[in-house]
This record gives structure tokens, sequence and C-alpha cells, in this order.
């Protein structure tokens, strides 16, 4: 197999964006950071749409393959719930989705976003129609979260990223353990941001679901650089062990995919690319992201490349 460079490893799609603002059927700002999973044998997008108020609300998306003629439902499919969900005042972002076998429900870890600060929500569907809500399962300021598709050693386990108000401290990424999925605890860092100039020092957070592989749970994580002219959102990668997954095997030094097309370094944030979900078919991974908050756009990339690629180029962080 012939050895891909870094920037080979993803590859983005000829048609990008896939989806805009003007694809949906109802007036908006934007559609971005979607949650993605199989729906049957339908691809399923939960995309972000913000309203004109600046509000975020989810609607779905489907299509037969992943990359066109998306059906999205001609009305906003999750709207936030003020009176019943305070913390939902300002909207409802960033939804990561998980399917959970033993329950056979797909769990949607979402950004409540309030006066008290972005926290994680957590909701489940059968049909992405109706949804049951459990309400805010981590205080703020908190956001980044998304659920393992399986038990470990009895609790589900959920990654997330909560930011300490104590300054200097970094906002890195954690795991918490749950016997219900509505009581959280055993907390601990899991993937700590780097320091000084590295592309991920000091704010680090997942992006899609963790996935499993035959060598541990692989995990694309977002590092935001701060410098004069903004942030850059970049992604890189890491892998935990799958019998234990709050041990991390593997963590890549560099990036692995960056702000480099015109949709994704302009836009109403410039610099960023955001996935909120992916998904495997074989050795292929179809990744969902938001391009400059703006826009969905999609790249391709081989699961075994990835995993080689990793492999090779960890040094499990902590620098
Ligand atoms: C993060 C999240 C994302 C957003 C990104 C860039 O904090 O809020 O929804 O895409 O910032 O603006």
């Amino acid at each position: 197999m012939k050895k891909p460079q870094v920037n080979e490893l993803f590859r983005r799609h000829p048609g990008n964006p896939i989806i805009t603002v003007r694809d949906l059927p109802y007036p908006a700002n934007t559609v971005f950071n979607a949650g993605a999973t199989m729906f049957g044998d339908q691809t399923l997008l939960l995309l972000r749409v913000e309203d004109r108020r600046g509000i975020s609300h989810l609607t779905a998306a489907r299509s037969e393959d992943g990359i066109g003629n998306w059906r999205i439902d001609q009305r906003p499919t999750l709207m936030p719930s003020p009176e019943t969900n305070p913390e939902e005042i300002w909207g409802i972002e960033d939804p990561r989705i998980t399917y959970l076998e033993e329950l056979q429900r797909w769990a949607i870890v979402y950004t409540a976003y309030a006066r008290s600060g972005p926290m994680v929500s957590l909701a489940t569907t059968a049909d992405f129609k109706k949804f049951q809500r459990l309400g805010p399962v981590m205080p703020p300021e908190d956001k980044d979260a998304a659920l393992f598709p399986v038990r470990v050693k009895e609790r589900w386990a959920m990654i997330h990223r909560p930011v300490a108000a104590f300054p200097g401290t970094g906002a890195h990424i954690w795991i918490s353990f749950s016997p219900d999925l509505k009581h959280w605890g055993d907390h601990r860092i899991l993937i700590p941001a780097r320091r000084g100039g590295y592309w991920d020092a000091n704010k680090i957070g997942l992006s899609p679901p963790p996935l499993k592989t035959a060598e541990g749970w692989l995990i694309l994580y977002h590092g935001v650089r701060t410098t004069a002219s903004g942030s850059i959102y970049r992604l890189g990668l890491a892998l935990l062990d799958l019998e234990d997954p709050g041990r991390v095997i593997a963590r890549s030094d560099e990036w692995v995919f960056a702000p480099e097309e015109n949709y994704e370094i302009f836009g109403d944030v410039d610099k960023v690319v955001f996935p909120c979900g992916w998904i495997a078919a074989g050795d292929e991974v179809r990744l969902y992201y938001g391009g400059a908050d703006t826009c969905i756009a999609l790249a391709t990339a081989s699961l075994s490349q990835l995993l080689a690629w990793l492999k090779e180029h960890s040094t499990r962080g902590g620098r």
C-alpha cells in the first residue's frame, strides 16, 4: 500500500459544499456542524440550522448515497424547548449521534445554550421524528460530547469537554461514566490540550463520536489555535483502548485536516472545519463537517490508512 501524505488522508468531495442554506425548504442564516448516522440504508444527517435570530435548531436530511439528493424535513425536526428546558433558551447545537444497540434507539448528545453558558444535553429517538429528552447531563461550560455505542464494564461512557473558569488551565477532553445515561461520574481527563505553539494547544474538543475499529476506538478531535487574526480549527487523530477507552494508545502530533478551501476559510466564522459525524462503510470513512460555520461539506478517507498513519505518527501527546 502506498503511504499517503498527511494532506492526502482525507479527500474532499468535488461537489463540496454538499448542503448550503439555499438547499433548505425554509429561510435561515446558515446550516453546518451536522451529526450523521445510518438509518436503515439511508444516510441521515441532523443538520444544525441557525435561524435569522441566531438561534440554532436541528433538522433531518436523508440521502440514499450520502452525497446528494438530500431530502430535508420541511420544518425543523428538533426545536429548542425553552418552556420545558430553560437551558435551551439560546438554541441547541452540534449534535453527535450514536446508535445504542441495547436500547434500540439513537442517542443525540447536543449543546444546549442559555444564559448560564453551553452545557451537554441528551435526547433519544427511535425514528428521528419523536424525541425523548433526558435533559442536561453536564453543567456549563461543557460541550463537544458524544456517547460510546456500548457499555464499558457495565457503564455507559461519554467523552466531553468542560472548560475550567480558573485562568490558564486549558480546555481538555474528558471521559465520564454512568449506570443509566442520566447520572455521570468518575470524571477524568482523557486527552489534554498541548501547550505553546502546537496546533492543539490550550483548547481541544471531540469532533464526531468515537469509531470502533479492530485496533481501538478511533478519535477525531479539533484543536483551536488562537492567532492574531482569530482562531483556526484543525483536526487530529487519537486511538483509545477498546476494552478500556480511558487509556490513550496513540495521538497524532500533526493535524490531519485543516481549512484550505474557500468554503472552509470564509464564512460566518472564518477558518473552521468542524465535523460532528462520520460513517464507516467497509474501509471507507465519510466525514461530514461544517465549513466556516456556514455550510456542510464531505471528505472521505480509508480507515486502514488513517490507522496506519496514526501508528507511525504518534507520540501519545502530553507535551
Ligand atoms: C465552537 C462551536 C462550534 C463552532 C466553532 C467555531 O466553539 O461552537 O459550533 O463551529 O466554535 O465557531
